[in-house]
């Protein structure tokens, strides 16, 4: 929204002018103010492709709720799977005020359109990877999605706050499960450090292609869409996890990892880019799976939409007929009031 002192301070200027304040103030484009279509595209791109991956996100951990080994793990996963969805809700929604339709979106993801994240294309094959996937997913979602918290666009900045905090929980867990294993028994710790072994790498691509191979970086930075680029998320991540895993006592998985004093941050090796490009492009371990059964789950949910329709079509008629009715009422009651009036001389 444009606040009165902006508005004020730009009596004349153009839409595009206002639009460029607004980003510049640091203040929030909200729906039905102007913006660039470019910044609208950009939007829907990213918002979509968000939500996508918090829908798809569900299908690695619920692979383990059925066998989730405690009553309490299974709470607590069923719950961190719920939550996903309903962040993923929320950022339909987001992207629903900019014009899109939440079908549509779907639509695409289902037809391969729309992109989610590479990250969920890999197999859960353990339940040390419930909780490797807690820590290092949920804390790179978090690098990410914590500057997400201060993106122009309105809707999607706040729909990042109560996100941002869910994942904080998610992590906990994650890292809780994690450190509970590695109290364990020697095959506990060994699984623990097989996961963090085939994690570790897709984590680091969760942040996309090097800045120098980012072709949409620069614009969603200059808008103030992205805060930072994807290189420095992904330093941030890495400082962030080193004392982490020094703490579980596990070995992050590359050798050329190691503390430099005078930048004041952990160096690191470089990913696999061409994995990177391999899974964003269809042929990950997972993504033929992945997407057949989020088509299939959108198929058999057909009657849900259906009935929510109907529903939503009696509940209007429902409503008319009273309004109608509530007016055919006050009319006849009108008369009496005049003789009433009429009666006591007014
Ligand atoms: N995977 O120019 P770039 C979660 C694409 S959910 C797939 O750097 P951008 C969770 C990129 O889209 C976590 N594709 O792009 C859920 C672009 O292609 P298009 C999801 C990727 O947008 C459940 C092209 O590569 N988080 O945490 O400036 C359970 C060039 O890249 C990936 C978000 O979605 C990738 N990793 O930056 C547990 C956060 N990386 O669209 C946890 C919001 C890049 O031009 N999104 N691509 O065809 C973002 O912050 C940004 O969109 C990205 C990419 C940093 C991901």
């Amino acid at each position: 929204m444009v606040t009165a002192e902006v508005a004020e301070a730009l009596p004349a200027q153009t839409p595009e002018d206002r639009f460029e304040a607004v980003v510049a103030a640091e203040q929030r484009i909200e729906p039905r103010d102007w913006m660039p279509d470019a910044y609208r595209a950009t939007l829907i791109r990213q918002i979509a492709q968000h939500a996508h991956s918090e829908i798809i996100g569900m299908q690695p951990e619920g692979n383990w709720l059925t066998r989730a080994p405690s009553l309490r793990r299974k709470a607590i996963l069923l719950a961190k799977a719920q939550d996903e969805a309903g962040h993923g809700l929320y950022l339909y929604a987001a992207a629903e005020t900019l014009g899109v339709d939440r079908a549509e979106l779907t639509e695409k993801l289902i037809s391969g359109r729309q992109k989610y994240s590479s990250i969920f294309n890999y197999p859960t094959l353990t339940f040390a990877d419930v909780g490797v996937i807690g820590w290092l997913v949920d804390g790179a979602a978090i690098c990410n999605q914590v500057p997400l918290c201060r993106c122009s666009y309105g809707p999607y900045a706040r729909a990042m706050v109560r996100i941002c905090k869910e994942e904080s929980f998610h992590q906990r867990q994650g890292y809780e499960l994690l450190m509970t294993l590695m109290r364990g028994t020697e095959a506990q710790r060994r699984m623990v450090q097989d996961a963090v072994d085939r994690w570790w790498w897709p984590s680091l691509m969760m942040f996309g292609p090097s800045d120098a191979d980012s072709p949409n970086s620069a614009r969603s930075m200059a808008w103030r869409i992205k805060r930072h680029s994807n290189d420095e998320l992904r330093q941030r991540f890495v400082d962030m996890s080193v004392p982490q895993a020094q703490h579980l006592g596990v070995t992050l998985p590359d050798p050329e990892l190691r503390w430099n004093e005078e930048r004041g941050g952990w160096d690191f090796g470089e990913p696999d880019w061409s994995e990177l490009n391999r899974v964003i492009r269809g042929q990950g371990p997972c993504n033929a799976q992945r997407i057949e059964r989020r088509r299939a789950a959108h198929e058999d949910g057909a009657w849900v939409r259906e009935a929510a329709v109907a529903y939503a079509a009696k509940h209007a008629a429902e409503q008319a007929a009273s309004h109608v009715a509530e007016q055919a009422a006050s009319r006849a009651a009108e008369p009496v009031q005049h003789a009433t009036e009429q009666e006591n001389g007014k």
